[in-house]
């Protein structure tokens, strides 16, 4: 393995690398944001959707075979990613391609995440790649993958799984593992209900990122195992990876950065952690710099012009603080801070708009008040409305957390769905 190495450049690595992006889950736990899209496909950050973030990793580490298999509601996904992804090249030996569940094996859509690669074996098979790379479609961060690989190629483990230090009691929703000192994963827990601490941090665990390098005979040959076994539900975090940890070397790959701290990386799977985390980005240091010409993030935008910042008619200023403010937004004398508006928005005099997120194509009639709160996409907030300040009355209408977070959808406001 060695020698093999010593030969090998990490663009090697990459080029031999398949990814494989799952992206059909469900997401139920963003309530009424998922009502009509998949998670990997809401937006985020202004003008991306989540599954820009993985895939501008690929890209950006040098990974340029990537499939997509989608299943749950896929409309706005599969439209996104041909839009935003056709800038691939086939010829050069690149591209993004759409792995849909579509009953190829026998009449089930895809059951859980391995079998949505089974069900898709002689199409990862027509690619002959050395490795495979299964990643999860709706997670925020900025992560080299040919270091990984490089690290999988080198240590001549079977599976390599990224992972991260996160708060025990956070890692209920994770798979938690332990790591002996060459960082051979020991034990492998799905979603365990009181996770183990890690050694010296007790209120740490060490969670599964879902995202997993495979040498890809190994993986061939534990798709099919697992799918002939009938207690099985196909799935990588509860079935394949528990199943193979003591028998096969399966490796930890912790994502930290440069100072050796755990790195960013967010699981945008609550209504909460969706919003803390458009929020970090209107930090005045954000963790995730979506400014770094280095690691850009790429996405499909309509041509739309610079945001706009007027005075209303008594001569007070749009403005906006602290926040990100998209293309294509026209500002008159409304205030916002700390908050992300979208592509194509509209915010018209006396409003004010804090700690929020606005997705694209939001109207906000004038004189509103809209706090701790997030628009679904092309909402009409009428003239005089107030969000975010009385819980009950919120709830009347809209979706509210056990925090206080409003969620507003066009379903809500009486409004018709024009947008996903
Ligand atoms: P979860 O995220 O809970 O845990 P899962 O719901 O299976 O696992 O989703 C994993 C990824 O697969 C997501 O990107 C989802 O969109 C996608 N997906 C789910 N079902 C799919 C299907 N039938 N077809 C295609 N894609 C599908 C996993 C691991 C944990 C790990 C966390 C990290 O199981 O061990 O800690 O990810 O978030
Ligand atoms: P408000 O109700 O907030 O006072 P208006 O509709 O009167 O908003 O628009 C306020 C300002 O926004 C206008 O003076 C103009 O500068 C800008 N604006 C509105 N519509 C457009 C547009 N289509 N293109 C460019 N600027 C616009």
């Amino acid at each position: 393995m060695k020698n093999y190495i010593e030969t090998k450049s990490s663009n090697d690595l990459t080029r031999k690398t398949l990814a494989l992006v799952l992206a059909g889950g469900e997401g139920s736990r963003l309530k009424n944001l998922t009502e009509w899209r998949a998670k990997p496909a809401v937006p985020f950050g202004g003008k991306y959707r989540i599954i820009d973030f993985v895939l501008s990793n690929c890209v950006n580490s040098g990974i340029r075979k990537i499939g997509v298999l989608t299943q749950y509601k896929s409309h706005s996904l599969i439209r996104h990613v041909q839009r935003a992804w056709s800038f691939m090249r086939y010829e050069v030996g690149e591209f993004v391609e759409l792995l849909p569940a579509q009953q190829r094996i026998d009449k089930e859509w895809y059951k859980g995440t391995a079998d949505a690669l089974y069900q898709n074996l002689d199409i990862v098979r027509r690619h002959t790649p050395e490795y495979v790379m299964v990643l999860g479609g709706d997670h925020i961060y900025s992560m080299d993958y040919s270091k990984m690989l490089y690290t999988h190629a080198q240590s001549g483990a079977d599976v390599t799984i990224g992972c991260i230090e996160v708060p025990r009691m956070e890692a209920t929703g994770f798979g938690v593992m332990s790591v002996n000192k060459d960082f051979k994963i020991t034990k492998f827990t799905e979603k365990p209900a009181n996770p183990e601490a890690m050694p010296g941090k007790p209120e740490k665990a060490l969670a599964s990122m879902g995202i997993y390098i495979f040498s890809t005979e190994f993986l061939f040959q534990k798709l099919i195992e697992d799918h002939d076994n009938p207690n099985s539900s196909n799935d990588f975090g509860k079935d394949i990876i528990p199943s193979i940890i003591n028998e096969y070397n399966v490796q930890a790959y912790p994502f930290v950065d440069d100072k050796d701290e755990p790195a960013y990386w967010r699981d945008v799977g609550t209504l909460e952690s969706y919003w803390q985390a458009s929020l970090d980005l209107c930090s005045i240091t954000p963790e995730l710099n979506l400014y770094n010409r280095d690691w850009p993030i790429w996405t499909y935008q309509a041509q739309m012009p610079p945001a706009k910042f007027a005075f209303d008619d008594e001569g007070r200023r749009g403005q906006a603080i602290d926040s990100m403010i998209s293309a294509g937004c026209i500002l008159s004398g409304a205030k916002v801070k700390r908050s992300v508006i979208s592509s194509g928005c509209f915010l018209h005099s006396y409003t004010m708009i804090k700690d929020s997120v606005l997705l694209p194509r939001v109207e906000v009639g004038r004189n509103c008040r809209i706090q701790n709160a997030i628009i679904d996409k092309g909402c009409y907030i009428p003239e005089g409305t107030v969000i975010g300040e009385d819980p009950v009355e919120d709830a009347k209408r809209f979706y509210v957390d056990e925090k206080g977070l409003v969620l507003v959808t066009p379903k809500m406001l009486g409004q018709t769905l024009h947008f996903t």
